[in-house]
């Protein structure tokens, strides 16, 4: 087979970011731009005569660059690609094909919760052999390469149908196409009491009313083999769940601005169990009827009950851990079980060498990510498949009151207290004026000046004083890499915080996110313990505001979403 050398220019901007390279399609449709990419990671990683993945969430643009790889990776001397049927795996069923088929990495097309279609977006991540996503020292040298490339190779070979199973040749590679669902359903049935899942489920059928919706994203197969054919549901309990190129022109992301469907369908219909997942299948949301959980919450009491409701955890929770601007729910659990709880920067990468190394089994973060050590990404509908185990065990003994999600949160405040969280996100804003809040704060960090600083809500009358201000800086406990900059911390007295970071996936303009936290004691009661998030916070984002001067800079009276 001839391997032809294409001469080529590099392209600026070709950093990945939180969680891979992420453009407008129209950016990857430029001549050799997506080529560059693909072989500055064969140039970065030594794949020759290795196995590697392929997968994605099905996005448009991605059967052509599924194509583009195969060019790319054949000249570049893989052995052999795995690649989900019509390019489809989800994140999570990737990286178990790559740890189950002992790969040597993978290759994602996807841009997550980014809406998709040629005016939206595409993306592109490299993971490696644990089935994480590729190390800052690998993105690194990806991004370097990319920006003295004068080359790629490619053997030029006819399009391979990505509709047929089974096993094939592409020049000198081989290439096996599976099916997208399978072995991600048999990881499940291995971590979860399915049969207990499944009589509660048929015992309950009017009392507790199941609807998960894929958001046209991939996760719709999973969640039909899943939820109906697995846990006998009927199939009306499974909506959007065809995965489209464009995801029905909707933003695929699990919040409650975004799966409103949902939301919507939830409260009309009395469903007791709401779920649901992000494009590429790592995020989750759990909605219920008049119960919202937010991300921290759930997987502080996916840890609180693991042990005893879920198989997987029988011998015990080695460790858990949470993303620095996720809330510390998770902290409370971990003191009483004395259970070590790590905190690492955003983005799932963090997690992988804490789990390789034994020291973690659970791990979340704010943003819709929740997860275990049984692969190395965060992963939706395990998340949704945990929440109903522990459902099912809560209630295992059939009182006659059921325990739903609100039951369930409520005793869980009840005994750790309430850690109020909410994030502001402020889309697509100048990146002149994101980089002046953020050098505003800076100066504040280093002078010290808002130390001991005393601040009142006009609103609420509440005051808090300013304890410390920092910026986050991560030295990997593992390999003792080290992150710095990772979000500017503001926290107060009464252990109240607030964080600023720079979003790393967005595709144009700069996000600012703002993280406030606020915690309750179980001692002040079920009132206070109850309250609305809003209502719960409302205090300490006016002072948030007001310190940041964040409106003033960002000529933003409101955030895009709040979640
Ligand atoms: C966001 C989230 C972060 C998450 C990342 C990837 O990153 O905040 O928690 O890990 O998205 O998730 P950022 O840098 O924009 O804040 V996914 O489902 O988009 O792969
Ligand atoms: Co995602």
């Amino acid at each position: 087979f001839q391997v032809k050398k294409i001469s080529t220019k590099p392209y600026d901007g070709q950093k990945p970011g939180t969680s891979g390279l992420r453009k407008r399609v129209k950016v990857f449709q430029q001549e050799h731009y997506t080529e560059n990419f693909i072989q500055a990671i064969f140039d970065s990683i030594d794949a020759k005569d290795q196995t590697l993945v392929i997968g994605g969430d099905g996005r448009f643009f991605s059967p052509e660059t599924v194509q583009t790889i195969l060019r790319i990776g054949s000249a570049n001397g893989v052995a052999k690609f795995i690649i989900g049927q019509n390019a489809i795996l989800s994140t999570p069923a990737a990286s178990n094909i790559i740890r189950k088929f002992k790969a040597y990495g993978g290759i994602l097309l996807t841009a997550s919760h980014n809406p998709g279609g040629p005016d939206n977006d595409f993306g592109i991540k490299y993971n490696v052999s644990n089935g994480g996503p590729a190390p800052e020292n690998v993105t690194d040298k990806i991004f370097e390469k990319t920006k003295t490339i004068s080359s790629y190779k490619v053997i030029d070979l006819p399009p391979l149908d990505l509709a047929k199973l089974g096993n094939f040749e592409f020049g000198p590679s081989k290439v096996e196409i599976i099916d997208s669902v399978k072995d991600y359903v048999e990881l499940l049935e291995a971590i979860f009491d399915f049969k207990l899942i499944k009589s509660f489920l048929q015992a309950n059928q009017a009392k507790f009313k199941v609807l998960f919706d894929g958001m046209h994203g991939v996760t719709g197969p999973y969640g039909r083999a899943i939820f109906v054919d697995k846990l006998g549901l009927p199939a009306s309990s499974v909506q959007n769940a065809t995965p489209l190129p464009d995801f029905g022109g909707g933003h695929p992301d699990p919040n409650l601005t975004y799966a409103h469907e949902l939301v919507e369908r939830v409260e009309a219909d009395d469903i007791a169990f709401g779920a649901a997942s992000d494009g590429d299948g790592d995020r989750n949301m759990i909605y219920g009827k008049g119960a919202f959980v937010t991300p921290s919450d759930s997987v502080a009491i996916i840890a609180d009950w693991a042990e005893e409701a879920i198989p997987y955890f029988k011998n015990g929770v080695k460790g858990v851990a949470r993303s620095m601007p996720t809330s510390k729910q998770i902290e409370y659990v971990a003191k009483k079980k004395g259970l070590s709880c790590y905190e690492v920067p955003t983005g799932w990468k963090f997690f992988g060498n804490l789990m390789d190394a034994g020291k973690l089994s659970i791990c979340g973060e704010e943003s819709f990510g929740t997860g275990s050590d049984h692969i190395r990404e965060k992963d939706g509908v395990w998340a949704i498949v945990a929440w109903l185990n522990i459902l099912a065990f809560a209630n295992r003994d059939s009182p006659s009151q059921l325990v739903g999600i609100k039951e369930l949160l409520q005793k869980h405040y009840e005994v750790y207290g309430r850690s109020f969280f909410s994030r502001y996100d402020y889309e697509e804003v100048s990146s002149e004026g994101a980089q002046k809040l953020v050098d505003n704060i800076n100066a504040h960090i280093t002078q010290g000046s808002l130390k001991s600083t005393q601040h009142a809500s006009k609103s609420t009358g509440q005051s808090f004083a300013v304890a410390e201000t920092l910026n986050f800086d991560y030295t990997d406990p593992v390999d003792g890499s080290v992150s710095r900059n990772q979000g500017q911390i503001i926290r107060f007295e009464d252990g109240s915080r607030v964080v600023f970071r720079l979003s790393g996936t967005g595709s144009q303009g700069a996000t600012v996110r703002m993280y406030v936290e606020r915690y309750v004691a179980p001692s002040a009661g079920a009132v206070e313990l109850g309250r609305d998030t809003a209502e719960g916070l409302k205090g300490l984002i006016e002072v948030a505001l007001e310190i940041s001067k964040l409106k003033e800079f960002l000529g933003r009276e409101k955030p895009t979403v709040i979640t």
